[in-house]
C-alpha cells in the first residue's frame, strides 16, 4: 500500500532506506489488523494473556527492566537557536541532533517489520485536531497507538485532504540505554526517538507530538496545548461545568477526571463526566471562552494504587481489552498492583520473577495500563464534539507535603499565569531518576514544552484580551502532609468538595479570604458534611505560614530569574508585587 500523498510516500521510501525493514506495513486500523498483530506478540512473547475470563481481551506486557520511565535526561528539543529552546529543556542543534541518531537508525530495522501509523490527535472532524505518521517497529507500539488515538485510514485520509502531518520515527533499538534519544524538530514538525519501548518515549502522539510539537504550533497559531485533564461537573439542576487541570506525572490527574462524588453528592444528583485525563488542547471561541478537546482516544494510566475505593471509574475500565505494562499477576493469571486492594495476592513479580517483596514490588511503580476512553462509565459525548467542551476553571496542583494549602484562588489571569509558572511538586516513578525531590514545575509542562518557558509564559499572558471570558485560576495540593507523614486530605472523591467551591467562585456565590498567596477559601463555604479532619489538618490545610511563604516567593523569584531578560515584563511586575506583599 501507498497513500495518495507524494510527500508521505516519499518519507516512507527515505526511512525504508535509512533503517531497511523486512517489509513495511501501512496500518489501516481495522480488527482484523488488530488481532494479527496481537496474535503475533502472543506467538513472540511480547505479550502475555491474562485471565481471559476476568480480564477478557487483556494481555500483559513486560519491558525491558532498562525502559520503564520517560527518560528526561535524553530527551532533546532542537532548535536552530539553544535560546528558543530555552534553560528548559536539553537542546541540541538540529544538524548534530539528526546525524546522531539517523546513525542509531541505519539498519535498525533488518529482520524486523516496519508500521507506518496514521494517526489524528483530537476528534477526526474537529477544526482543533491534527494528525501525525508515526513509523515503528514496534508492534507494542502499534498496539498502544490503536488505542491511545484515532488510527488507520480516517487519519490516512484527513492527512491525505490536509497535504501535512507530523513525522515520527521510532524504533525500539536494541533498548539500550546508551543508545537512547527522544529529539524533536519543533520547525521541522518531526519527532525522532530510538531505544526505548516506553509510553512517553515511544508513543509518539502522546508527549512528544501533542505536548512538545503542539505546544510549539500552539504558540504560532494563538493556542494552548497542555499537561491537563479534563472534567465535566454537572450539578443537581443539569448545568454543567468544564474544568481543566494542570498536574505533573503521577500527580492525579487520572483520578480527578474520573472522580465519583461523595456519597452526599450522589444522592442529591452531582455527576462528574470525563473528557481527557492527561492532555489538553484549547482555544478562544466565538464567545471568547477557552474550548477544550482531549486530543487522545485512551488512557495511558498509572496502575499502583487504582481500587475500587480511590478510582472505581478507572478499575470498571480495565475489566477487558486492556494492556497492562509492568503489573505483577495472581496465582490465576489476574494483573496485580500494589494498592489494587481486591483481597488478592500476587505470585509473579513485574520481571516475571517469584514475588518477594524484599526484592522488588510486584508492579513497577510506574506500571500503566493502557486502555479505551469509551470503555469508561464516566467518558463524556462532549469528549467527541468538534467543537470542545467551554472551559470555567483551570487547575494548578503539585505533591506539595509542606507550605501549600489545600486550595487558593488566584486574582486575577496575570496572577493566575504566575501561580503557574510558580508550581512546584516533588518528582514522581513517571520518569527516570530520584523521587520525592522538590523541583519547579511550571504548568506541569516541565518536561513538556517544546520552546523556551519565558516564551510560553508570554504566551499564556497573552491571552488577556479585550472580549476573552477567561477561566479562573486556581491552585490545589491534595497532598499536603501531617507531623505523622501522613496526608491531611483524603482526596480522591471527596475533592469534589474543593471544586464545588471553585464552580461557586466561578458563579460567584461565595466570598474569599484575600492573602498575599491568593484568594483563600472561607472555610464555612467548603462542604465538609462527612470529612472529618484534625486540628493540624484544619490549621494546614486553609493557613498560610507567613515566614515560609516568604521564603518560597523568593525562592521562585530566583527560579525565574534563570530566564533573564526573556522573561515577560509583566510576570516579573506580578512576581515582586507578590513578594512585597
Ligand atoms: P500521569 O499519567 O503520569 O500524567 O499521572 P496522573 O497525573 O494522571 O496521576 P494519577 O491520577 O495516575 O495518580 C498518581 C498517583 O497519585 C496514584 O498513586 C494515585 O493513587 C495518587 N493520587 C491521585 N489522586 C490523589 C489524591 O487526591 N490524594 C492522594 N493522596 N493521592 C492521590
Ligand atoms: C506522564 O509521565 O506524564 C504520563 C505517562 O502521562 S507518559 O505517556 O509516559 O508520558
Ligand atoms: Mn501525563
Amino acid at each position: 500500500m501507498t497513500s495518495k500523498l507524494e510527500s508521505l510516500n516519499q518519507w516512507v521510501a527515505d526511512v525504508a532506506q535509512l533503517t531497511q525493514p523486512d517489509a513495511i506495513h501501512w496500518c489501516d486500523g481495522s480488527d482484523a489488523e488488530s488481532a494479527a498483530l496481537k496474535a503475533h506478540m502472543l506467538a513472540d512473547g511480547t505479550l502475555i494473556e491474562l485471565n481471559q475470563h476476568t480480564h477478557p481481551g487483556s494481555t500483559l506486557h513486560r519491558s525491558h527492566p532498562d525502559d520503564v520511565a520517560r527518560v528526561e535526561h535524553l530527551t532533546f528539543v532542537c532548535t536552530p537557536e539553544r535560546e528558543d529552546a530555552g534553560p528548559n529543556n536539553h537542546w541540541m542543534a538540529p544538524s548534530e541532533a539528526h546525524a546522531k541518531i539517523d546513525a542509531l537508525f541505519d539498519g535498525c530495522m533488518r529482520g524486523r517489520t516496519l508500521y507506518v501509523i496514521p494517526y489524528c490527535m483530537g476528534p477526526i472532524d474537529s477544526p482543533l485536531s491534527r494528525c501525525g505518521v508515526e513509523i515503528t517497529d514496534s508492534p507494542y507500539v502499534v498496539a498502544n497507538m490503536r488505542i491511545m488515538t484515532r488510527m488507520g485510514a480516517p487519519a490516512l485520509a484527513r492527512i491525505e485532504r490536509e497535504g501535512h502531518f507530523v513525522k515520527g520515527l521510532h524504533s525500539t533499538g536494541e533498548l539500550d540505554p546508551n543508545r537512547r534519544f527522544i529529539m524533536h524538530f519543533p520547525q521541522e514538525l518531526t519527532i525522532k526517538s530510538f531505544g526505548s519501548g516506553y509510553g512517553g518515549n515511544a508513543l509518539l502522539g502522546k508527549k512528544c507530538h501533542a505536548l512538545r510539537i503542539a505546544s510549539h504550533q500552539a504558540r504560532q497559531e494563538g493556542w494552548l496545548a497542555e499537561h491537563m485533564l479534563i472534567l465535566g461537573i454537572e450539578n443537581p439542576q443539569g448545568d454543567t461545568h468544564y474544568i481543566a487541570a494542570a498536574f505533573p506525572s503521577a500527580c492525579g490527574k487520572t483520578n480527578l477526571a474520573m472522580l465519583i462524588p461523595p456519597e452526599g453528592y450522589l444522592k442529591d444528583g452531582w455527576k462528574v463526566w470525563t473528557i481527557g485525563d492527561d492532555i489538553c488542547w484549547m482555544r478562544p471561541g466565538p464567545d471568547g471562552r477557552l474550548y477544550a478537546i482531549n486530543p487522545e482516544a485512551g488512557f495511558f494510566g498509572v496502575a499502583p494504587g487504582t481500587s475500587k475505593k480511590s478510582n472505581p471509574n478507572a478499575l470498571a475500565s480495565i475489566q477487558s481489552n486492556t494492556i497492562f505494562t509492568n503489573v505483577g499477576v495472581t496465582a490465576d493469571n489476574q494483573p496485580w498492583w500494589e494498592g489494587i486492594d481486591n483481597g488478592q495476592a500476587p505470585m509473579t513479580d513485574w520481571q516475571g520473577q517469584p514475588y518477594n517483596p524484599a526484592v522488588r514490588p510486584a508492579a513497577h511503580p510506574n506500571s500503566r495500563f493502557t486502555v479505551s476512553a469509551k470503555q469508561c462509565p464516566s467518558y463524556s459525548d462532549m469528549a467527541e464534539d468538534p467543537h470542545g467542551v467551554p472551559i470555567s476553571a483551570i487547575v494548578f496542583g503539585g505533591r506539595r507535603a509542606s507550605l501549600v494549602p489545600l486550595v487558593f484562588e488566584a486574582r486575577d489571569w496575570t496572577h493566575g499565569v504566575l501561580v503557574g509558572a510558580a508550581m512546584g511538586s516533588e518528582t514522581t516513578a513517571a520518569a527516570t531518576g530520584a523521587v520525592g525531590v522538590m523541583r519547579r514545575d511550571p504548568m506541569a509542562m516541565k518536561p513538556f514544552c517544546g520552546y523556551n518557558f519565558a516564551d510560553y509564559f508570554g504566551h499564556w499572558l497573552s491571552f488577556d484580551q479585550p472580549g476573552a471570558q477567561l477561566p479562573k485560576v486556581f491552585h490545589v495540593n491534595w497532598f499536603r502532609k501531617g507531623d505523622d507523614g501522613k496526608f491531611l486530605w483524603p482526596g480522591f472523591g471527596d475533592n469534589l468538595r474543593v471544586l464545588e467551591w471553585m464552580i461557586n467562585r466561578v458563579d460567584g456565590k461565595v466570598g474569599v479570604q484575600a492573602t498575599p498567596i491568593g484568594n483563600l477559601p472561607i472555610e464555612a463555604d467548603l462542604n465538609l458534611d462527612g470529612v472529618t479532619l484534625s486540628d493540624e489538618a484544619h490549621a494546614k490545610l486553609f493557613g498560610i505560614d507567613h515566614a515560609g511563604w516568604q521564603a518560597e516567593f523568593a525562592s521562585i523569584g530566583d527560579y525565574l530569574a534563570e530566564y533573564g531578560p526573556r522573561l515577560p515584563q509583566a510576570l516579573k511586575d506580578e512576581q515582586q508585587r507578590i513578594a512585597q506583599a
